[in-house]
């Protein structure tokens, strides 16, 4: 190469692909045995809601059929309506959570 001679970097355009990781809602759902206290108790110790909002979100599903309780990325959400169900397995109320993607 001659000593003049300019040197240009190649043109390559990069693109940055950073993607927002998506979104679960995790779901509860009403049924006729589990005791309110016991979905509150839930709420709060696996989601950790505070007093009022548990409250709240216990009242919605037992009223409207479901209600969501809170947004993760979907590995947390999972685990948490793992933990949740898990719990009331062990206690015997067939009290459901489900995780579904954001629209
Ligand atoms: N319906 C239940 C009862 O009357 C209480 C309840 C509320 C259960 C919300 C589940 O997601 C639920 N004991």
């Amino acid at each position: 190469m001659a000593e003049n001679d300019v040197v240009l970097a190649p043109r390559v355009k990069t693109t940055p692909k950073v993607e927002k990781p998506k979104l679960y809602k995790v779901l509860l759902f009403n049924d006729d045995y589990t005791p309110r206290e016991f979905v509150v108790m839930v709420l709060k110790y696996v989601f950790r809601a505070d007093g009022s909002s548990a409250e709240k979100i216990m009242l919605t599903a037992h009223m409207k059929g479901s209600s969501v309780v809170a947004v993760y990325t979907k590995d947390i959400a999972e685990t948490k309506v793992k933990e949740a169900m898990d719990l009331a397995k062990e206690a015997g109320f067939p009290l459901m959570f489900t995780a579904e993607p954001e629209e």
